[in-house]
């Protein structure tokens, strides 16, 4: 009697122990599979503060170049893609290898976009500008620029098409300071961040890491070489 009624209890134990075991499992493969999603798609921060977009129309061959300076004189720009706390996430070339192998296939991805994404923002001012790296045609050049605020909400500080006039043109697309969590004197005065990344004084390395190619140094934009002057 005693082992008749022992029985179906230790019965239904087993059973519970084992979907138990099932779920665990289940769960831990959910989990994995949550855990390793963002890292493929990990394009941008999802942790961003602020984003930059600089986008010129598809298909188009020239080079543009998004430089960005932070209030303590950090300047991100394509041969120093991590400064302070802002990294540029890509340097598009216009057409320069925007075509991919996928499964022995070339597909050819018309985007021309930059962007600079802010890990954490400092009071201050921050400037934006955009250079005409490369130009192939004579009429100007439609550069989009967007600056978006990230947190609490998202908020456009800036959101203008400029005209770039060719190889060399560079325009100062925004400037803005930040105090606390709001923005103030929002302005275009222009301000030259070339030629501070180019200034032998400027401080070299910094925080970032893309510097091996020699800070400082123009990168040829059909070759992707260093240019000699
Ligand atoms: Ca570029
Ligand atoms: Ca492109």
């Amino acid at each position: 009697m005693f082992e008749e009624e022992q029985e179906p209890e230790f019965e239904i134990f087993s059973a519970l122990l084992f979907n138990s075991l099932k779920a665990i499992t289940f769960m831990f493969f959910i989990s994995f599979a949550m855990i390793n999603k963002p890292a493929d798609e990990g394009k941008v921060d999802p942790k961003a503060e602020m984003m930059i977009t600089v986008t010129w129309p598809d298909n188009n061959p020239d080079d543009v170049d998004t430089y960005v300076e932070d209030p303590a004189g950090n300047i991100v720009w394509y041969n120093q893609r991590e400064a302070g706390l802002m990294h540029l996430e890509r340097d598009d070339r216009g057409m320069f290898k925007d075509v991919i192998l996928l499964d022995g296939k070339e597909i050819s991805n018309p985007l021309n976009q930059e962007i600079v994404a802010f890990r954490g923002l400092e009071d201050g001012e921050y400037v934006v500008n955009v250079v005409h790296y490369i130009a192939n045609g004579t009429a100007p050049l439609p550069v989009q620029v967007k600056v978006e605020k990230l947190n609490p909400a998202v908020k456009i500080i800036y959101y203008q098409t400029l005209q770039l006039k060719g190889t060399g043109d560079e325009q100062t697309a925004v400037r803005f300071t930040l105090k606390g969590q709001d923005v103030v004197n929002v302005n275009t005065i222009p301000k030259s961040l070339v030629e501070l990344t180019r200034s032998s004084g400027n401080k070299e390395g910094g925080s970032g890491s893309g510097g091996q190619a020699g800070a400082g140094a123009p990168i040829d934009a059909t070759t992707g070489q260093v240019v000699q002057k």
